[in-house]
């Protein structure tokens, strides 16, 4: 890899310190000759494979992993009206094999209602089919025409985690999207990564679905970020693709849906929230590496020091942390730099007298410096790390509040939006999200909700005066 020279510009401007942390930390490398597809670094991919793996075994609790194909007939594709207006312009074709052309072109999956509910079609007989969970983690196309970003808007979402449920009755696939809503919550609160949690406006739902229900944080330059959704099919592909089951009676029923789905743009979240003007910022359980091994050499104790380095990093490791000792010749201040950008959370800096003490000296991301105890290393690594976590947390959580603004009167819109976003009474009709998208230069992302039911009108719609709940106005990326 190329050598890092030069600094990140400050995370206040923050457009040009992501595209600069994305290399200098070694997550992806953009300069693949395709627009909107980019390359996962090593480093990139072995955070990817830690933030999945938490992904994956939240799922697994309660779903069975599968693997349907990339490519679906055009004759599946064009089945369902609403959702092929959705995603017409933005699906890739195949429509040669070799040399011939094929007799029914192939999309690439945008998404892949299409590839699977033909195969739940075949798969579902009767009631004792249901419910049935399942997801895969793919890579999926979208030929995006707003501006491409790496991580966040993506002609190839290489890491797309989508789930699809069926169900014998409606409010159970209402229970569903909640519970997914419940699960994505845990998912961010594992990443450290706040989140806001709305039911999007009727024409800005999922292409095909009765509702969608989003979840977005607050990027640090004030713009929100949708980084997932849950969406309830309701019949709408089961009367196309015929998934239908016997119900008790024996009766032939349509099934009910839910699809829930996220991608990259989870990384895109945790790096930008976390991150600071030394580079990545991680917690412990998303760091491809969590514990750095500095030892530092002087004179005549050296193979004493890194013997001590070797043997501790070996304890460490062998209660199942990702462990690195830096031996090579470079300065300490060099190493701290290298692996600060790299977002490991934990330093643990090793000399004669810290050998002579029994004692190591440990410096947490965040500046955080305590001498620990050579004995149970590993209890006290993991308390160090609880409260690093607690403090990324909070301090994200506090960030996003300061840019969450309470407006109660149109004229507070501007000053608003200048923080970040504005949460304000809402009477849900088009033609004031229309007016508050013009006041606010950014859009009305729905009415705020746990995870499904929207609460009571209880206030005035800041336009119309009428019935109204609180929404999340917002400049989306
Ligand atoms: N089948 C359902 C799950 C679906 O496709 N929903 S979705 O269109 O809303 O996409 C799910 C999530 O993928 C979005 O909430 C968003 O976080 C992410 N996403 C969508 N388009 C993306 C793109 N071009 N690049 C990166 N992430 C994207
Ligand atoms: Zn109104």
């Amino acid at each position: 890899m190329e050598q890092d020279t030069g600094t990140l510009p400050p995370k206040k401007t923050f457009s040009e310190w992501y595209n600069e942390l994305l290399w200098r930390a070694e997550i992806m490398d953009v300069r693949y000759p395709v627009k909107g597809l980019y390359v996962w670094y090593p480093h990139g991919f072995a955070m990817r494979r830690a933030v999945y793996g938490i992904l994956r075994e939240i799922m697994d609790r309660e779903h069975k992993e599968a693997l349907f194909p990339l490519l679906i007939p055009a004759t599946e594709f064009m089945k369902e009206a609403e959702h092929i207006k959705g995603f017409e312009d933005e699906v890739y074709w195949v429509t040669r094999g070799g040399l011939s052309d094929l007799d029914i072109p192939l999309a690439l999956r945008p998404t892949s209602e299409t590839a699977i509910y033909p195969m739940y079609a075949l798969w579902i007989r009767s009631h004792a089919d249901l419910p049935l969970k399942i997801y895969q983690v793919v890579n999926s196309f979208r030929y995006e025409t707003k501006h491409t970003r790496p991580l966040i808007r993506l002609r190839e979402i290489t890491s797309f985690k989508e789930a699809h449920t069926v169900h014998a009755t409606w409010e159970e696939a209402e229970e569903q999207v909640r519970n997914a809503i419940v699960l994505y919550r845990e998912f961010y609160e594992r990443l450290c990564v706040p989140v806001l949690v709305s039911r999007r406006p009727d024409w800005d739902k999922f292409p095909g679905a009765d509702y969608t229900i989003a979840v977005d944080t607050v990027m640090p330059d004030g713009k929100t970020l949708q980084i997932g959704t849950a969406h309830h099919l309701g019949d709408h592909f089961s009367r196309t693709f015929q998934i239908q089951f016997e119900d008790l009676s024996g009766e032939q029923k349509f099934a009910q849906q839910t699809c829930y789905g996220i991608s990259e743009r989870s990384i895109a979240a945790l790096i930008s929230i976390h991150g600071d003007d030394r580079g990545l910022v991680l917690p412990p359980c998303v760091a491809p590496v969590q514990i750095v091994v500095v030892p530092v050499i002087v004179g005549k104790r050296r193979e004493e020091i890194l013997s001590h380095a070797a043997s501790l990093a070996q304890d460490l490791s062998g209660v199942g942390y990702r462990i690195e000792v830096d031996t090579r010749d470079l300065r300490p201040g060099a190493k701290y730099y290298y692996w600060e950008m790299r977002g490991v959370p934990l330093r643990l800096e090793i000399g004669p007298r810290d050998i002579d003490a029994r004692a190591v000296i440990a410096v947490t991301r965040d500046g955080e410096k305590s001498a620990l105890r050579r004995e149970n290393l590993a209890d006290q690594v993991r308390e160090v790390y609880a409260r690093f976590e607690s403090r990324l947390r909070a301090k994200a959580k506090e960030r996003i509040e300061a840019q969450i603004s309470r407006v109660q009167s149109s004229s507070d819109i501007p000053a608003a939006m200048e923080t970040g976003v504005a949460i304000i009474p809402w009477c849900g009709e088009i033609g004031c999200a229309e007016a508050l998208a013009r006041l606010s230069g950014g859009d009305v992302l729905g009415l705020l909700t746990d995870s499904g039911r929207v609460g009571n009108k209880e206030e005035q719609c800041i336009i119309c005066g009428k019935p109204a709940a609180p929404a999340l106005l917002g400049r989306a990326y």
